[in-house]
């Protein structure tokens, strides 16, 4: 219809393509948020499962959570091309048929029916298709040879700016609607349950050593390790726990079922086995639920290997021992609030002095197996199923007024309880103040140790020690596979 060169006219059409793939990314995420319906996330799923072992760990130890976000972003860039490829085509037909309005409507289609099967919610799909197809309806091109030129090349400035428009308000909006809304709730505990918590914190305040920079016995900030960008939204009335596989029959509890089940609050520290020697993903919080053995009782199980497969909603995957699973707490509140959903909403499972990656968070199936299966990071190479390694982690060092120095940081063992951390800043082995244990069996402890400056730089050395009189391990070992080992030194000025 219009009387661009061929050339000319695929370049157009290339720069239409995009900005409708642009419109329909921001669309989507101004609909959704960062939820599953957005549709960069199920791409950026994919990406991660796709993502060879050697990549993935590389990512893990080398670039932190800076990977995630390359990987996010990839995924988005994916999205926008997918999406600027069925515009090419519909713009292809449209010129085929000579109308524009062909080109309109088959963009519509085409986008609304990829989104859908992407994200599989076909209303917020809508939000991805109508902004795609309305970029492809306001860059029409002129039909007079006059439009060819002048018009069409203000037309698409007009629309690039349009676009860029609409990005950053769907960037704002979606922002607000990624807002984890669980954090609104209430626990929907008694007076009485809410006043042991907040007994509980207050003991863990008292109990923290007063250094200046040294994090609470209770995180103020707790890490995060997701093998997706996008956590799963489930709202609690449409979450359920099965047990399947080799049982006598499956079991299945609503969050309901949960909730009815006697309360309990723990402190529970986790770690990742992916952390570094003196890294900071280790974290206490204390946590809301339930033990998870009188649910197991439910079932008879069968298991040849007494090993099960946890699943979660966000296609995460763990396999380990039954005797491990039996001391398991179902967690579904967080230091007095309803668990975030970053942290595994509406339940997720903790396991008593084992490496974080057990620990399901947004717990969906409890398969019991009869043959062992690899979970999601075995299969990449990680041997993350068991218990933690022994750490003193030394996070904060201060040079005092009185010219003496403060080093001080946590210690965890897990199942193991920390009895005592050794300093050493040149000449042998002190022993460091502990904070006072707080209730529970995997609890962490925080450390302190002051000295006099010996007036040069100088190593300082740290090391936990268990009650058993175990010394954490000096051997020096990456997180990749075992988790790291090793004792913590950092040089004092
Ligand atoms: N469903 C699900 N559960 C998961 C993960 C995950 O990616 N998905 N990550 C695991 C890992 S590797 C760790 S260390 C802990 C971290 O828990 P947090 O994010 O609450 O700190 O969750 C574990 N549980
Ligand atoms: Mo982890």
């Amino acid at each position: 219809m219009n009387l661009l060169p061929q050339s000319q006219r695929v370049r157009v059409g290339a720069v239409r393509a995009v900005l409708a793939g642009v419109a329909a990314v921001a669309g989507s995420y101004a609909a959704a948020g960062f939820t599953t319906g957005f549709v960069g996330a199920p791409l950026e799923a994919m990406l991660s499962r796709a993502a060879p072992a050697s990549l993935v760990t590389f990512a893990i130890v080398v670039l932190g959570d800076i990977g995630q976000k390359l990987n996010l972003l990839a995924a988005i860039t994916l999205a926008v091309l997918l999406i600027a490829c069925l515009a090419a085509a519909a713009l292809a037909t449209g010129w085929r048929q000579r109308s524009g309005l062909v080109s309109v409507t088959v963009a519509l289609g085409l986008t609304w029916a990829a989104v859908t099967l992407l994200t599989g919610s076909p209303v917020l799909a809508l939000a991805a298709a109508l902004p795609a197809s309305a970029v492809i309806a306001l860059t029409i091109p002129g039909i007079r040879p006059s439009d060819v030129d002048a018009t069409a090349r203000r037309r698409l400035l007009t629309a690039v700016a349009g676009v860029a428009g609409f990005s950053v308000l769907s960037y704002v909006v979606g922002g607000v609607r990624s807002r984890d809304e669980t954090e609104d709730l209430p626990l929907g505990l008694t007076a009485a349950q809410h006043q042991e918590i907040d007994t509980l914190l207050a003991e863990a305040e008292s109990k923290s050593l007063s250094v200046s920079g040294l994090e609470p016995l209770v995180s103020t900030n707790f890490y995060e390790v997701d093998i997706a960008a996008v956590n799963p939204n489930t709202a609690p009335e449409n979450w359920t726990l099965s047990l399947t596989g080799a049982v006598s029959e499956d079991a299945t509890f609503t969050y309901d079922d949960i909730r009815a089940l006697p309360v309990e609050q723990r402190f529970i520290t986790l770690r990742c086995v992916g952390d570094s020697l003196n890294g900071t993903k280790m974290d206490n919080a204390l946590w809301t639920g339930t033990p998870l053995a009188p649910l197991l009782d439910e079932v008879t199980t069968e298991s040849g290997c007494e090993c099960a497969m946890l699943r979660a909603g966000d296609g995460y995957y763990v396999q380990f021992p039954i005797a491990a699973l039996k001391r398991g707490f179902l967690a579904y509140g967080m230091n007095g609030r309803p668990l975030p959903r970053s942290h595994g909403a509406p339940v997720r499972v903790l396991i008593p002095g084992h490496w974080g990656e057990i620990n399901v968070k947004w717990l969906t199936e409890i398969e019991f197996l009869d043959e062992a299966v690899d979970g999601y990071w075995e299969e990449r190479g990680w041997h993350g199923t068991g218990p933690v390694n022994i750490v003193a982690k030394l996070w904060v060092d201060t040079l005092n007024d009185d010219d003496t120095v403060t080093v001080a940081g946590h210690a965890y063992a897990g199942l193991m309880d920390v009895s005592a951390v050794e300093v050493n800043t040149g000449d042998g082995w002190q022993k460091a103040t502990l904070s006072e244990p707080l209730p529970g069996e995997d609890v962490w402890r925080q450390w302190s140790y002051t000295y006099p400056h010996p007036g040069s730089q100088h190593r300082v050395r740290v090391r936990a020690i268990t009650g058993d009189g175990t010394v954490q391990a000096n051997e020096e070992l990456p997180a990749f596979p075992n988790g790291p080992s090793g004792w913590v030194s950092r040089t004092v000025q």
